[in-house]
């Protein structure tokens, strides 16, 4: 049932009422240089929610210059590791005491269910502060076996200025996996938060604050990615660039930092394989697939996108993909749904042109006169019952819901194959694509055959297929039985087009270190 996306009794200003619209820069909340702003939206109504001060080059060059600072002589670096972790402790403890808050400003920017905010994002963030606060004194070297007279050790010692820029899907949780792990290893970051969604990350600024971390620690910088993120990475200052987004964006970020041969991690796009084995039970799997796909809107990175079926059990999961996407709810994020609207004008535009060209190339050659805006919906007595094709067939959804904010239907396609571009590119919104399997070597190579490399899931009560998949497979996470089972201690990230370094987990802490080698001789050989 799709229900029509009503607005409840929600208060923007009421929700917002702490937040302060501006940027953080060494310890103080200031406008821009150009006293510019730029609109923050409702993705449920698009009314505007907020004027953000919008940075750029030169705020760029303010906050660069207050962390490059609060590295250089400030006491953040020289505190002990010990003494870092009970500020970022008493971080997470702030924030948990201020979950609800804290989940309602991140549903009302994203768009994002409630539930899954207060259930997911929110909890995480806290968790992952309170992961890496107990790191923060865990951070040592070695002692190296020389071949010389020598004695020698390891220093891991923090990089510097972290830049960290960051999307939108997930915006309070994108900002721990880059700012607990800088700021655990000690050091100071300017984080350029997502045009679309900045308000939970300025609120968390002043809970940073109130933890103790010193003024000019942790910065925060809205504003736009050609302005403000491209000069914050061509900064001098900057000596580490970790960045979420786009493989495209990823690219000119590489280059941007090249000049400065600055340290770059990059978790980017992905075009996920859940490859469902034959003899699962159908019921729960059809469940884990969809949610695999349809949590966030789709609006995940990891979303398993391709779902890749046996043979065998393909008729009937598609029957039941498709019933349990048209059972999802969508509407009001405030309100009991499964779905919201997606993040904005951007996003919807883009996934209603992968919903048409999914059902042009559908029909493509039986159907010439499909168009842009002529992709064929059959309704029968107000049920639409599919796309009749060559192969392919929208089995469901396929169009926006209502006029008002950014909703979608859920949309179920069938018969997907791989050179379809909704089986290729990067769809971000409710799309699943289902397609056949019949052999383990060819679903692994056509898994493979993407350049993404990100997240997969496989589906299996066979232990030798389940290895065999998890180690054939190019990508940086394997769910077994699960999908989007994130954990701190799981690092997270991609292979090939999917970027490189790991967020999460201890892997996080060598994005923020430089090894260090100290030699002295010995003077007794005998010791
Ligand atoms: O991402 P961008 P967008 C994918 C997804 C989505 C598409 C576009 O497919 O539909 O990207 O989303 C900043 N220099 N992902 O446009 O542009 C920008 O301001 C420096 C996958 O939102 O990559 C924002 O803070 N920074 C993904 C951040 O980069 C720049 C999550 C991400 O924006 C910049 C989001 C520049 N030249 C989107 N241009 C994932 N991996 O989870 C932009 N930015």
């Amino acid at each position: 049932a799709v229900e029509s996306p009503t607005a409840q009794d929600v208060n923007p200003a009421q929700i917002l009422r702490n937040v302060r619209p501006k940027l953080l820069i060494d310890g103080d909340f200031v406008d821009a240089a150009s006293g510019k702003t730029f609109p923050v939206l409702d993705p449920r109504t698009e009314d505007v929610i907020a004027q953000v001060a919008e940075a750029d080059a030169a705020d760029v060059d303010r906050a660069v210059g207050a962390a490059r600072r609060a590295f250089d002589s400030g006491p953040w670096r020289k505190m002990s590791g010990r003494q870092r972790g009970r500020v970022l402790s008493r971080l997470a403890d702030l924030l948990e005491e201020r979950a609800e808050e804290f989940a309602r400003i991140e549903t009302l920017d994203n768009g994002k269910p409630l539930a899954l905010s207060r259930g997911f994002d929110i909890p995480f963030v806290v968790s992952h502060f309170r992961y890496f606060a107990g790191w923060a004194d865990k951070i040592s070297g070695k002692t190296l076996q020389t071949n010389s007279n020598t004695f020698a050790y390891t220093l891991h010692e923090a990089v510097g200025v972290a830049a960290a820029i960051i999307p939108w899907n997930l915006p309070l949780l994108m900002m721990a996996l880059k700012a607990a792990p800088a700021l655990a290893c000690g050091c100071t970051v300017v984080l350029k938060v997502a045009e679309q969604t900045p308000m939970s990350a300025l609120l968390f600024g002043e809970l940073a604050l109130e933890a103790g971390v010193p003024p000019g620690v942790f910065n925060i910088l809205p504003g736009y990615g050609p302005t403000a993120g491209a000069a914050l990475v061509a900064h001098p200052g900057v000596d580490k660039v970790s960045f979420t987004g786009s493989t495209e964006v990823g690219r000119e970020i590489m280059r941007g930092a090249a000049d400065g041969v600055k340290h770059v991690s990059l978790e980017l796009g992905g075009k996920s394989a859940a490859i469902v084995c034959p003899g699962v039970d159908l019921e729960s799997v059809v469940e884990e697939a969809h949610d695999a796909l349809f949590m966030n809107q789709g609006q995940a990175c990891a979303a398993g996108s391709r779902t890749f079926v046996h043979e065998s059990l393909y008729d009937e999961f598609v029957e039941r993909a498709v019933e349990r996407a048209q059972r999802a709810t969508v509407g009001d994020p405030f309100g009991d749904v499964q779905l919201g609207p997606l993040v904005d004008s951007a996003q919807l535009e883009k996934v209603l042109g992968y919903m048409r060209e999914g059902a042009a190339q559908a029909g493509a050659g039986y159907l010439c006169l499909v168009a842009e805006y002529s992709y064929l919906i059959y309704r029968l007595n107000g049920s639409l019952i599919g796309v009749a094709t060559q192969g392919a067939v929208v089995r469901c959804g396929g169009s926006r819901i209502g006029s008002k904010g950014y909703y979608v239907e859920p949309t179920v396609f069938s018969d997907v194959r791989d050179e379809m571009s909704i089986a290729k590119e990067e769809i971000f919104g409710p799309v699943q694509s289902i397609m056949k399997w019949s052999s383990v070597e060819e679903v692994l190579d056509r898994a493979n055959a993407s350049p993404y490399g990100l997240g997969a899931g496989v589906w299996t009560k066979d232990l030798d297929l389940a290895n065999r998949i998890s180690r054939g497979l190019r990508v940086g996470t394997v769910w077994v039985n699960c999908y989007n089972q994130f954990d701190d201690a799981a690092p997270f990230g991609g292979y090939k087009m999917s970027g490189f370094g790991r967020d999460m987990s201890e892997y996080a802490l060598q994005n923020f270190t430089e090894v260090k080698a100290v030699v002295t001789p010995l003077q007794d050989p005998a010791w």
